[in-house]
């Protein structure tokens, strides 16, 4: 079950009109073709995707999840929006109830585990490694943990495990977290045992409905079997401008953190494009430049998407440039996110900086400064 809802806020202008999950990466994907592909590649075919807002172009790209390979008889990507019951549509709640009303889906499905995933990291990772460990602790739930700097650790659940790997303590989001293992939101369940602390909390009225606030502390709390796993791969959750640009440049040099295209393939769809064109003035440095694009002017250090024209004489560096965007003549571009379908006008500067990424939302115009350029913000 890929939890693919959130409001995605943290992301801003990026998410006005798509939801985080359908937000463009890495030149020719977006964000969920990570966890669909991941699943596709552990072996498992059937996923539940769970959407909420803004869903249109995310269940326009998931389609018939051909794609990832996972349109199988007797399997699927199947879209599942907030429940429609008598009274009319319901909101997801939080992310457990978002769970806990499919719980019908799951029951037809009737799997002996339930593998719950966030639609928002960038990662490659194979889950049965993960359930080998679970079967193997005899646990009721298995959280997947990575260590973070100590400094990022108060947006995360914090975990505290003993020798064997079994969770002795969980703060979710701690002000002062007392380790560095947070969870990577990737939880293995027992199917009994998840449908029966949902339907629970579905009962409370106190509940924020959400895994890493009520569910894994009550089972906790409960002295259930609750396993870490560890994972030591390259593991990003993108739910920020900064952490989203970083894991675009990650991809920029000749070994990168995980491979694209190895044996591990990550699936996208895509609508087919020509070559891209580079012109006899261009030059282009540690970029990846993505099909149907055309570049006349410089590019550095930058993750250009498909069908974006970059001018003559313009220049961009250390930004992302998603899908038909248009930079003009003479435009700069530097530490930014410009959202697909923007028109960056002759001249224009859009500069952000280190740690200050400056973003450019869907379809809009940037001028040059004498008419009142949009400036590093
Ligand atoms: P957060 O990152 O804060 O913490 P959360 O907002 O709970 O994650 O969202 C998790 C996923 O669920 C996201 O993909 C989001 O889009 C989706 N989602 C949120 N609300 C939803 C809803 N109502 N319906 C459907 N989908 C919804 C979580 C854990 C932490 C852990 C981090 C790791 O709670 O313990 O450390 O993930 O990133
Ligand atoms: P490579 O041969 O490309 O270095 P590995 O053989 O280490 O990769 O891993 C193969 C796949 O298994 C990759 O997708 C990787 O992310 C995933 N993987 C690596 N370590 C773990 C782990 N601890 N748990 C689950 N999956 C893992």
């Amino acid at each position: 079950m890929i939890l693919a809802g959130g409001q995605g806020s943290r992301l801003g202008a990026l998410t006005k009109k798509i939801a985080k999950p359908a937000v463009p990466f890495g030149g020719k994907y977006r964000i969920i073709d990570f966890p669909l592909s991941n699943c596709a590649n552990s072996g498992i075919d059937k996923v539940g995707v769970l959407t909420q807002y803004r869903p249109l172009e995310l269940h326009n790209y998931l389609a018939s999840g051909s794609a990832w390979d996972l349109d199988k008889k007797e399997g699927g990507v199947f879209i599942l929006p907030p429940y429609a019951r008598e009274k009319g549509a319901d909101w997801y709640r939080g992310t457990a109830d978002a769970i806990y009303q499919n719980l019908n889906f799951i029951d037809l499905a009737d799997p002996e585990y339930v593998l719950i995933l966030s639609g928002d990291h960038i990662y490659t990772m194979d889950y049965s490694w993960m359930l080998d460990a679970h079967k193997a602790n005899k646990a009721e739930a298995t959280i997947g943990v990575i260590e973070v700097p100590w400094e990022e650790a108060p947006r995360f659940g914090i975990m505290n495990t003993d020798k064997t790997g079994r969770i002795e303590a969980f703060e979710e989001k701690p002000a002062k977290p007392k380790s560095n293992l947070a969870s990577m939101g990737i939880y293995i369940f027992n199917k009994d045992f998840l449908k029966k602390y949902l339907e629970e909390d579905a009962k409370d009225e106190t509940s924020s409905h959400d895994f890493g606030k009520n569910i894994i502390p009550k089972m906790l709390a409960d002295k259930a079997r609750l396993y870490s796993y560890a994972f030591d791969g390259y593991w990003k959750d993108v739910g920020t401008i900064e952490s989203l640009w970083q894991a675009n440049m990650d991809l920029l040099q000749d070994q990168p953190p995980f491979e694209l295209n190895g044996d591990w393939k990550i699936y996208s769809s895509n609508p087919s494009m020509p070559p891209h064109y580079v012109g006899p003035d261009a030059t282009v440095r540690n970029s990846m430049i993505s099909e149907g694009s055309m570049v006349l002017g410089d590019v550095e250090n930058s993750v250009i998407f498909p069908g974006v024209r970059i001018g003559k004489g313009a220049k961009v560096r250390n930004s992302v440039i998603m899908p038909s965007t248009v930079v003009r003549e003479n435009a700069v571009i530097d530490y930014a996110i410009v959202a697909q379908n923007c028109e960056i006008s002759e001249g224009a500067k859009v500069a952000g900086e280190k740690g200050a990424i400056t973003v450019i939302a869907d379809g809009e115009t940037v001028v040059a400064a004498a008419a009142g350029s949009k400036q590093a913000g």
